[in-house]
This record gives structure tokens, C-alpha cells and sequence, in this order.
């Protein structure tokens, strides 16, 4: 067996950002646009009148702060230039290859064919797609779900890329056909935090703003590789460095963007020294999170008891908690040494964090997928909220609960009602905005989803962007249900692999991006969306679209409805569909927070959505936050030898593959590697670049993934990391957070085996 990409390995970057990375972006524009219009879009990027970027959700700075240049990143640029591709995809191109031909192309290759431009439909035994119409797009549609047993029968999966006003009317679309079977992307991502801050802090969303971060004594980076998943953070970072604040980060790898960084827009800093970014580097082992906190909670219980006061804040624990007499048994009964020894940390190191934390008070922990993708992951966040409510840490500038959100707009779908378990209130209020009785019972979540497909209840599935195929936990399971159903079809800007994966009927419905203009019978639309730190603002695209037959996702909900729920139906679909402002006043009437949502997103900037734990309002059934008690059981296999987690590369949004470089961690031209520590590579007698077959064994089920190249990296000892979405296979759809569902994609019990005939051959 030989690889398909040879590897090729370099030492990691030292700094993030600087000359290097505006010169990526540049090349990237060009490669992918015209060169004007690249540049063009580029300035207009995160800028009050401009778009939201559709790469990740890090908030703006306020619009009095913005500078001239514009705010973007690599990754931000790397996104724009992708939708903006002068590349199309006609349907002669379907013409000329089949969906056997296509299945055989990488997800690199598949997205590179560049934008979707018109409808297409693969009918039941067909090979190749084929041009339809709108209309008779639709009308297929229709025939389908009224021809099922029962709505539940019918799957609506969203990414988060959906703007508010779509999100809205899809999920209202959705509810008023009779299901509240929407999934999200979310489900696979930050789930489990929303579940843990909701049960403590009682919002599920981040207690900071943009601005609290450089108000910090310190920053506690968890589980989060913000130099390629939230780089504009690394700004806020460095101010945060600037004004004498500390950060301590906490991952197996040692990321580049937490170790160094060069600002991409202060051209005068690319010769000088680079801001060093963190001042403790814990390098846990994957999932030694939890056992982590435990042991500086200790430690932090050890030094208030000798200087009582000093440590917690016992005014705010008094007035604002719940639960701390619990804790602190908890705390006391609990094995500092097994603590230690289960996070990988050495005892030292955790000594210097707990100081650190002990001498400060205005605390913020941020986390991301490191946190949140593992079966105990509310445990370990319940965890991290004790610590900050123990310090007071939250609720005033400078301090806070910070999920990183991924997608551009995942939290907005969110407010929007995309969740499958929506609380009474908001049924209630929606109902009566649309006079109809909203459905009952749960919905199904990406996980339930998918059993339910592989079950045979669920018939048919559409993803509203994104691409479920592949982003889904174990990948031959997913694969397996879709083709089951009757009908799959996705509202798509690319095309992915999840048109190829299809039911007995497919349908890809091509809709306009975020940077381009949207323009009704009623003229110029805008769309909004909400960042990380709970900011609505307007999106306001002005490219020209690459086909006059796209539509916006908003005008594809309005016209299924249509089709689906009849003439009949009082809703205003069509005045929606013309209108936003129309759609922005339901969502004023439904949504709380929203009111006046017309005016107040006209000012530049846009406005926060209200956020109890921000002003120490703990909206819990007993209005007090809630200090837990969250025991530590990971119900592993003590055979196992290995914890594999699966991470993002420089060079891809999700499921999209910009390239093959992975370029702060010197691993390039490959994406089928295996990052592996030195001494477990000694032990298994493995040299770089060898070929290795990884088995992942859950409830007596294995799973494989084979022909995966070596690289030496300093990753934990035990511990493993391939790349998402190749890694997906390996996740058990059984493997998920106890919690919220969300799959434990960073937590996958492995066998590790060299393959006789490696490198060498
Ligand atoms: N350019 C770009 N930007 C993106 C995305 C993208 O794909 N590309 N995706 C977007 C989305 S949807 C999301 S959710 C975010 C994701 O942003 P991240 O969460 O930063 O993404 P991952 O690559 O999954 O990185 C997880 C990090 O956690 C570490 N880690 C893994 N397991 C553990 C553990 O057990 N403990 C600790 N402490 N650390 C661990 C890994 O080493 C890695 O550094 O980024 C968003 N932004
Ligand atoms: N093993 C493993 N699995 C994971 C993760 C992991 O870390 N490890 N991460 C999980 C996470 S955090 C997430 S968020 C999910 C991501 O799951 P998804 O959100 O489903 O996947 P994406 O790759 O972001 O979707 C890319 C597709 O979106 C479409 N698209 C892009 N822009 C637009 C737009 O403006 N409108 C519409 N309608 N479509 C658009 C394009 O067709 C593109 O091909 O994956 C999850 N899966
Ligand atoms: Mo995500």
C-alpha cells in the first residue's frame, strides 16, 4: 500500500499571523477570483456596511473601533475568496461525469469545481444529475413530505452559516409542517457547553464581550487552536499581553497561535519581535481536562483555607451560589495525586497555574472543540464554570464564560429556534405570531438523526448548507442511512459529498453566499447574524452573483413552504420573501430581545442581545448560579492503548479542504497522517512517514482507517490526532456526550498497528 499524498514534514511555526499569512491570502485571491474583485471584497469584510464574514464567529470590534483596513484574518480571506470563485459548475458538468465518477474525486477537488448555479435533480435510478426547474424542484418537494406516514418522517438538518432571517422562516416552515426534527451542526460542536452553562449560569452563550478580554488578568485557553480556528481572537490576545494580562493555555498539542503572533494588518510589526502569547503552556492529556481542574481546584481550596478570603470571592459565593458547602467536600474527598496523574500535567506546572489563578481576580476561560467533543464534556464545563464562580470571575469587565463559537452564525440559528428542543415559551409565541399549534414532541438531534435513518423512520433529509455526509460521526453509518431515504436534497453554494451520498431521489438547491447581493422585487435585501459574544448585526453582500438562477435561502423557504403547506396557508410567505423587514418584525414578535429588531439593526455595529449571567442575573430555577459537583469517569478500556482526537488543519473550513499544507504545524502536501509522540513511536518501532492502520473499538464494534502516514509531533504520550473529516469513520455514532449527544470526536479509544509494508517500499 503506498499513500495517496506523499507527507512532507517540517518544523512547526514558531509565530502566527504576520507577512507569510497576508501573502497566502493574496496568492489564494488571485488564484480563486479576479484580482479587483478579491481585494475589493476583502475591505468590505466585517465592516458596518459590509458582510459578516462566513468564515468563523469571533465578534467584531465595535464600529466606533474599526479601522480603515479591514478586519479580517487568513482564514477570513481564505472563505471570501472560496464562495467568491470565478469557477462555476454548469450542468454540462454533470453531463460529464456521474455520480460514480464524482464519488471516486476528493472533497478537495469536489469543492474546487467551484459555485453551484443551478437546480438539479437526480431521479430514482438515475446516474448523472440533470437540470429542473424551480418550480417543478419544488413540487417534487411537496409530493414527497405530504406522502409520508407522519412529518417526524422528514429530517431538517442546518449548518450555521443560515442567516437569522432564514433560520427563522425554516425552522417556522418546518414547525408548521408538524416536526421539530431539527438538527443542527451545533449538536456536533457546542452542545455540551450550552447544556452546562444553561444548568449553571443559566445561558448557554458566552457571559463576555469582545472587549472584556483585554480588561483580563487572565486568560485561560482550553481545548481551542485560535491561530487557525479563531484567528482574530489572537488580536485581543495580544492587547490582553499588552496591558500586562497572562494566558495559560491548555491542549496536548502546542498550537502556533498560542505560542507567538504577529498582527497581519500592522505592517510595521512584521520585522519586529513578535507578541509571545502564553505564559504557561499545560500540556494535558487529551481529555485530562477535567481531572485537571480538580486538582488546581484543590490547590485553590488549600490556599483560601490558609488565608480565608483571599482566594474565593465569598461575598459573591454568598449572594450569587448555590452549591459551594458540596463542592467542598467534593473538593476535600478528592485524590490530588490521581488528579495529577490522570490530566498528564506534571504536579509543578499545575502549582504555577494555581497561583496564577489564586493572585488574580478578573478571570476568562475560553474553550472550544477541546472541551466540548468528549463524553464527559458537561462535566468538564460545569467544572470550569466552579472555578470562575468560585473567583467571582463573572458578570463584571475583564471576566467571564467564553464558548468560542465556530460557524458564522451558529449561534444565531440558535436564538432563531433551529434546536430540536425549543423551551414551551417560545412554542407558545410562535404559535400565536403564525396561529397554528407548534408540534410536541422532542425532535430528533444529529445523532438521532442519523439512527433514525438507519432505522427507516427517517425518509427524508434535507440539510440546509452544510454537509452532513461527511461532518457526521461515523462516517459508513451516516452513508448508509441517507441512501436509505426516499428523497435527500441540500440547499448548497459547492458541491460536497453529500449530494453524492444520495436517497432514492436528490435535489441540489444552489443559493447565494454571504458576500453576494440579494436583490427581491422590493430591491436591496440585508440579512443579520449573531457572533460569539451575543452581537446581532446586518450582513450586506454587494458582490454580483455568479448565476442569475440562485435564489437566497430565505426565498428557497418561502417558495417550499409554499409548495408544501398550500395556498391555504395565512402565512405571508410571499410579502417574507420580498420583504425582510417583514420576517425581522415576526422574528421582534416572537423572540425576546428582538424588539425593534427593524431600527436598532440599522445602527452600525448592531446590538447585544440581553445576557443574565453578564449582569450576575442567573436565570436557574433558583436564580443563583450553581457550584456542582461533577465526578470523573471517562469509561475507558484499560486495553486501549490509545486516545485519538480528530482536529482541524490550517487549510479547511470544516468539511471544505482549501489545500493539503497544514502550515503553522509543518505537516504538508497530506492529509491521511497521524501525529504521534516520539516515545510511543519507538515503542511501536515506527519511523516518519511509516503507514499505519488504526483500529477504534467501541461496545465490541471495530472500526478502521488504514494506510495513515506517521509524523513525529510533540503530542502527549498516548495520545493520537488525525484530521477531521478523515477521521470521522473512527467515531462511533454510540460515542457521544452523555449529556447533550454531542459526538466525542476528540475522544476515540484506538489500536495502533504498523503496517509491514510502509515507507520503505
Ligand atoms: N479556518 C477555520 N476556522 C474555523 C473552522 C475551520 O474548520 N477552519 N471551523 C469553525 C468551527 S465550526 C468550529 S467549532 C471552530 C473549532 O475551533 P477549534 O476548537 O479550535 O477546532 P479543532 O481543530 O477541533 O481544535 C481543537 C483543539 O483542541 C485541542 N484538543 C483536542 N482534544 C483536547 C482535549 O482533550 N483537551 C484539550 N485541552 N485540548 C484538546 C486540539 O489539540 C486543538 O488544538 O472553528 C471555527 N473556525
Ligand atoms: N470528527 C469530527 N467531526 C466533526 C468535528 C470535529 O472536530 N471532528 N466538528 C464538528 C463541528 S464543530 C461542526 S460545526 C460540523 C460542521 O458541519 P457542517 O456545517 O455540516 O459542514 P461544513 O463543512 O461547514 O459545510 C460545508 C458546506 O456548506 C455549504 N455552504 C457554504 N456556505 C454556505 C451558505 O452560505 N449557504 C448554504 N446554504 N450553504 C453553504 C457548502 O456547500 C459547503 O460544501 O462538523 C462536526 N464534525
Ligand atoms: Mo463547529
Amino acid at each position: 500500500m503506498r499513500p495517496k499524498r506523499k507527507v512532507k514534514i517540517s518544523p512547526p511555526a514558531e509565530t502566527a499571523a504576520g507577512l507569510k499569512s497576508i501573502q497566502t491570502v493574496a496568492y489564494r485571491i488571485w488564484e480563486e477570483t479576479h484580482v479587483g474583485k478579491g481585494v475589493k471584497t476583502l475591505f468590505k469584510l466585517n465592516q458596518p456596511n459590509g458582510f459578516d464574514c462566513p468564515s468563523c464567529a469571533w465578534p467584531d470590534p465595535d464600529a466606533n473601533k474599526v479601522s480603515k483596513i479591514a478586519e479580517y484574518c487568513e482564514n477570513g480571506a481564505k472563505a471570501v475568496a472560496w464562495e467568491g470563485s470565478a469557477n462555476t459548475i454548469e450542468p454540462s458538468f454533470f453531463e460529464q461525469y456521474s455520480i460514480n465518477d464524482l464519488l471516486e474525486k476528493s472533497d478537495h477537488w469536489l469543492e474546487k469545481q467551484g459555485r453551484l448555479t443551478q437546480p438539479m435533480v437526480l431521479k430514482s435510478g438515475d446516474t448523472h444529475y440533470s437540470p429542473i426547474t424551480w418550480e417543478a424542484a419544488f413540487s417534487l418537494i411537496a409530493t414527497q413530505l405530504l406522502a409520508l406516514d407522519h412529518p417526524d418522517q422528514a429530517i431538517f438538518y442546518t449548518s450555521g452559516r443560515t442567516s437569522n432571517e432564514a433560520a427563522f422562516l425554516y425552522q417556522c416552515f418546518v414547525r408548521q409542517y408538524g416536526t421539530n426534527n431539527l438538527p443542527d451542526c451545533s449538536n456536533m460542536c457546542h452542545e455540551a457547553s450550552g447544556k452546562a452553562l444553561t444548568d449553571t449560569v443559566g445561558i448557554g452563550k458566552a457571559s463576555v464581550v469582545l472587549n472584556d478580554i483585554p480588561k483580563a488578568d487572565l486568560l485561560i485557553v482550553m481545548g481551542q487552536n485560535p491561530g487557525t480556528n479563531a484567528p482574530r481572537m489572537l488580536t485581543a490576545m495580544e492587547e490582553l499581553k499588552n496591558n500586562g494580562g497572562k494566558i495559560i493555555s491548555v491542549n496536548p498539542l502546542p498550537e502556533t497561535g498560542l505560542l507567538q503572533f504577529r498582527h497581519p494588518q500592522k505592517p510595521w510589526e512584521w520585522i519586529g519581535k513578535p507578541t509571545s502569547i502564553h505564559d504557561l503552556h499545560l500540556q494535558v492529556k487529551v481529555n485530562g481536562d477535567l481531572p485537571l481542574m480538580k486538582a488546581l481546584l484543590k490547590m485553590l481550596l488549600e490556599a483560601e483555607k490558609n488565608a480565608p478570603g483571599e482566594v474565593f470571592d465569598t461575598a459573591f459565593i454568598a449572594e450569587f451560589t448555590v452549591g459551594y458547602e458540596a463542592l467542598r467536600q467534593h473538593i476535600e474527598t478528592t485524590n490530588l495525586a490521581e488528579m495529577i496523574q490522570e490530566s498528564g500535567v506534571p504536579e509543578k506546572q499545575i502549582r504555577e497555574a494555581a497561583s496564577l489563578i489564586i493572585g488574580k481576580k478578573n478571570i476568562i476561560i475560553a474553550w472550544a472543540m477541546g472541551i466540548t467533543q468528549h463524553r464527559n464534556a458537561e462535566n468538564t464545563i460545569r467544572e470550569i464554570v466552579n472555578i470562575l464562580l468560585l473567583k467571582g470571575a463573572i458578570g463584571k469587565p475583564g471576566a467571564g464564560t467564553l464558548p468560542v463559537r465556530g460557524h458564522s452564525n451558529v449561534q444565531g440559528d440558535r436564538t432563531m429556534g433551529v434546536w430540536e428542543k425549543m423551551p414551551d415559551s417560545f412554542m407558545q409565541r410562535l404559535g400565536n405570531a403564525f396561529n397554528f399549534k407548534p408540534p410536541i414532541n422532542e425532535g430528533v438531534h444529529a445523532v438521532g438523526a442519523i439512527q433514525a435513518m438507519v432505522d427507516g423512520k427517517g425518509k427524508v433529509f434535507m440539510g440546509m448548507g452544510g454537509n452532513f455526509a461527511l461532518a457526521a460521526p461515523d462516517t459508513n453509518i451516516v452513508f448508509e442511512g441517507l441512501k436509505q431515504c426516499a428523497l435527500t436534497f441540500h440547499v448548497s453554494t459547492k458541491l460536497n459529498r453529500s449530494h453524492l451520498i444520495h436517497g432514492k431521489t436528490a435535489l441540489i438547491l444552489p443559493c447565494l453566499g454571504r458576500t453576494e447581493e440579494d436583490i427581491s422585487n422590493n430591491g436591496p435585501q440585508f440579512v443579520s447574524t449573531e457572533d460569539t459574544a451575543g452581537r446581532v448585526r446586518r450582513s450586506h453582500g454587494d458582490l454580483k452573483p455568479v448565476s442569475p438562477d440562485l435564489k437566497s435561502e430565505v426565498a428557497i423557504v418561502c417558495d417550499m413552504a409554499k409548495a408544501v403547506l398550500g395556498k391555504e396557508n395565512p402565512t405571508d410567505w410571499e410579502g417574507m420573501s420580498e420583504d425582510y423587514g417583514l420576517i425581522r418584525d415576526k422574528i421582534a414578535e416572537v423572540i425576546p430581545g428582538f424588539e425593534d429588531y427593524n431600527e436598532r439593526i440599522k445602527v452600525a455595529g448592531g446590538f447585544y442581545l440581553p445576557n443574565g449571567a453578564r449582569e450576575r442575573n442567573f436565570n436557574t430555577p433558583d436564580k443563583k448560579a450553581r457550584l456542582t459537583v461533577n465526578p470523573v469517569n471517562f469509561n475507558k478500556n484499560p486495553e486501549t492503548p490509545f486516545i485519538l482526537m480528530t482536529v482541524r488543519s490550517h487549510d479547511q473550513f470544516n468539511t471544505t479542504i482549501y489545500g493539503y499544507d497544514d502550515r503553522y504545524r509543518g505537516i504538508s502536501n497530506s492529509r491521511e497522517v497521524v501525529m504521534m509522540n516520539k516515545d510511543d513511536m519507538n515503542q511501536y518501532g515506527c519511523k516518519a512517514g511509516d503507514l499505519v492502520k488504526l483500529t477504534s473499538v467501541f461496545e465490541g464494534e471495530k472500526r478502521i482507517l488504514e494506510g495513515f502516514q506517521v509524523v513525529p509531533y510533540d503530542i502527549s504520550p498516548g495520545c493520537l490526532s488525525v484530521y477531521f473529516p478523515e477521521g470521522n469513520v473512527l467515531v462511533a455514532l454510540g460515542n457521544n456526550s452523555e449529556e447533550s449527544h454531542c459526538p466525542a470526536s476528540k475522544y476515540i479509544e484506538v489500536f495502533l498497528e504498523k503496517m509491514d509494508n510502509g515507507s520503505d517500499e
